[in-house]
């Protein structure tokens, strides 16, 4: 079995993760290539990723030793099923609001007598996802996360921790829009240490989006065990202004 972000979590070791956005297997490689990253997410609901790009992109995060895991653009059966089709080591399904739409996510990516996923494995042994018996390990080893990112799932969120989930993922912008607050303000950051909480309660990897490594430093010494550090385009307009400015001195 090789999914490295699956090692990484059972041995309670923190996953450091990092989010592509473009559609380059170049840069996807260049990412999963950068020590201490685990794991890359493959963006399908906002960035310029479609389902042609998903089986090359994962092959070449895998082949470079990091976990490739796909956000899927929406909890659809046949979203997820052709997402972990292309060999990816795990998914992540945005706006999973209530406990309700987590259980049909569960359905839809385990193999019977679990789920309904159908079988149609032919391009998941290209990323080392679990070889030759991947339909016997896939429904439980693939690293399976839901987006809390509405005040509905903060309030199911007893609930959702109890469902055949490994990660809940909250998406701190999607939340503070859906509840109406400030990002980072008292309530933002009550609704956090709640999710948190309760994931942990309850054996779940409790997991969080950051925009850069100060910002996920915080979180991982908050208790969270998996945290996306910056992405792909934050980095270079990051990267890019500091040196034009360093440049002209403007
Ligand atoms: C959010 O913060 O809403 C996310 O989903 C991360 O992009």
């Amino acid at each position: 079995l090789s999914i490295p972000l699956r090692q990484k979590l059972s041995a309670g070791e923190q996953a450091a993760g990092a989010w592509l956005t473009l559609p380059s297997t170049a840069i996807a490689g260049t990412i999963a290539r950068t020590p201490n990253v685990s794991w890359v997410l493959i963006d399908a609901e906002h960035g310029l990723i479609n389902d042609t790009h998903l089986y090359d992109l994962a092959n070449t995060i895998a082949a470079n030793g990091a976990s490739p895991i796909i956000r899927v653009p929406s909890e659809e059966t046949w979203l997820i099923k052709e997402s972990l089709d292309s060999g990816a080591h795990g998914l992540m399904v945005p706006m999973a609001n209530s406990a309700e739409i987590v259980r049909g996510i569960v359905r839809a990516t385990k193999y019977p007598p679990i789920g309904i996923r159908g079988f149609g494995p032919m391009f998941t042994s290209a990323t080392g996802a679990l070889g030759g018996g991947y339909a016997l390990a896939a429904n439980s080893e693939l690293v399976i996360s839901v987006q809390i990112e509405h005040p509905q799932a903060v309030a199911e969120i007893d609930e959702i921790c109890q469902e055949g989930i490994d990660v809940v993922f909250i998406g701190p912008f999607d939340l503070a829009l859906s509840m109406g607050v400030q990002f980072g303000s008292e309530e933002h950051e009550t609704a956090i240490a709640k999710i948190l909480a309760t994931a942990k309660k309850h054996g779940k990897i409790a997991a969080i989006f950051c925009l850069n490594g100060e910002q996920a430093a915080r979180r991982f010494a908050q208790g969270f065990q998996m945290v996306s550090v910056t992405t792909d385009i934050d980095t270079i307009t990051t990267a890019f202004t500091h040196e034009l400015s360093m440049a002209t001195g403007k």
